[in-house]
């Protein structure tokens, strides 16, 4: 495979750029080998700058749920960039999209949007705080909520992938008010609360977690934080930045049938554009500036061009609930090829699987949590993701990510990475 022009790229990007990406996990360093440099995309494909053509199962790490270059989306931004990018002040189509959302997401009574997942946790983790008086709060070891410094402990993600326990930078005086525990242990959680007695603001998961790869909640585990939450007053924040609008119009919220008190979103509600958004119940959300004094902002918050991206796309969603059902199967079927020729090949697996959020680690134990992740072959995992990016398939460049499906994956490129992957398993290495 020629990539002349991706190293090149990558060489120049490194004279300017912190390691030649905008952000880390871009950067290969994981998996080793030099970064694709993309040229464009259609469909549920990528094209990089030596003009090799991937089935792409990153989607822009989630965003992309119908695939690249989706007509009515790009449509949408052509014609609304002439009435210029942006105003800084409100806008009717503003209103459409928080409208929109409570159409589709349970538990929305105001929604305020931001540019980014990071921004979407940081606000409502410090809203949380605001409403409660309370300083601390829980996240679990593996789940990743953007780089705001409370989040920056034990995270997933990039820090998962480059092993970065912590972070310099990020000072006691932050990091001693994050409290963190096992993924899937309803017990440390009940012995936190008690050793931090009315003193926990929130509690911030990821329903379905995706930053350690994809992990699913264990029967009742996601029930009984909701308990913890009510009998101690503490908020209850589901992380839906990927879940939201990928596993089903109402997000992990639906699909899980659990009520969280606040919901962050991204990715999706995008489409590819900087939108992130933090909504909830009206009690909670009426603090947030200039209705109280949690004090939020953005320049760009809302934009027109991100709004009638995002907008356009989860109208599509709203519309055509069937997508849901098509992403379902095909992330069945993925699964279960996978699963077929991983029994006959010998080797230890373990397939995590819901809608279409989906990873493979080469564990003989279940994955239930972020020890368990890195406790897994995840050396082999860099073997395989070369393997299949020289098949043409891109797989996300880390053991600790979860692969995202797009409805626009054909059956043709699901029997593809299934073939690619007996290949490699019939040969050993
Ligand atoms: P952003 O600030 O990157 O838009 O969102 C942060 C975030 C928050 N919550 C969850 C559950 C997330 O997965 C993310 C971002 N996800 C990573 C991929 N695992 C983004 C990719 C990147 O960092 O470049």
């Amino acid at each position: 495979m020629k990539l002349n022009n991706s190293i090149q790229l990558f060489s120049r990007a490194q004279q300017s750029i912190p390691g030649g990406v905008n952000s880390p996990v871009r950067a290969f360093k994981s998996v080793g080998g030099i970064p694709l440099f993309i040229k464009k995309a259609r469909g549920a494909y990528l094209y990089d700058v030596d003009d090799n053509k991937y089935i792409d199962y990153i989607n822009s790490w989630g965003p992309m749920i119908l695939g690249h270059a989706y007509e009515p989306v790009v449509k949408a931004i052509q014609e609304k960039a002439l009435d210029s990018t942006s105003f800084g002040a409100p806008t009717e189509l503003e209103v459409e999209m928080a409208e929109l959302i409570k159409s589709m997401a349970p538990n929305i009574d105001l929604i305020r949007m931001v540019s980014s997942g990071t921004e979407a946790c940081m606000s409502a983790l410090r809203l949380a705080r605001g409403y409660t008086g309370r300083n601390k709060f829980i996240k679990f070891e593996g789940c990743y909520h953007g780089h705001a410094d409370s989040f920056l402990v034990k995270a997933g993600s990039g820090l998962a992938t480059f092993n970065i326990q912590t972070v310099p930078g990020v000072t006691g005086g932050v990091s001693n008010d994050t409290l963190t525990c096992a993924y899937n242990d309803l017990e440390a959680v009940k012995k936190l609360v008690a050793e931090n007695k009315k003193e926990i603001a929130a509690i911030i998961i990821e329903p379905v977690a995706g930053n350690m790869g994809c992990i699913l909640p264990q029967e009742g585990y996601l029930a009984g934080l909701r308990k913890i939450c009510d009998e101690e007053n503490i908020i209850f924040i589901f992380d839906e930045v990927m879940t939201g609008f990928r596993l089903a119009p109402g997000g992990a919220q639906e699909r899980l049938k659990i009520n969280a008190d606040l919901i962050t979103y991204g990715k999706v509600i995008g489409a590819g554009m900087p939108v992130g958004a933090f909504g909830g119940k009206k009690e909670i959300m009426q603090h947030i500036a200039p209705l109280g004094n949690v004090y939020q902002a953005g320049t760009l918050s809302g934009n027109p061009i991100a709004m009638i991206a995002g907008y356009t796309l989860l109208k599509e969603l709203k519309n055509n609930p069937g997508i849901y059902k098509e992403l379902d199967e095909k992330a069945s079927y993925l699964r279960n090829g996978l699963d077929g020729l991983l029994k006959e090949s010998g080797q230890a697996y373990v397939i995590n699987q819901l809608g279409s959020m989906i990873s493979i680690h080469f564990s003989e134990k279940p994955v239930i949590d972020f020890a368990s992740a890195a406790a897994a072959e995840n050396s082999l995992f860099n073997t395989y993701f070369h393997h299949m990016l020289q098949a043409g398939i891109y797989l996300p460049p880390s053991a600790y990510e979860t692969w995202f499906l797009s409805n626009a994956l054909s059956y043709e490129d699901l029997d593809k990475t299934i073939e690619a992957t007996r290949k490699f398993f019939q040969h050993p290495r």
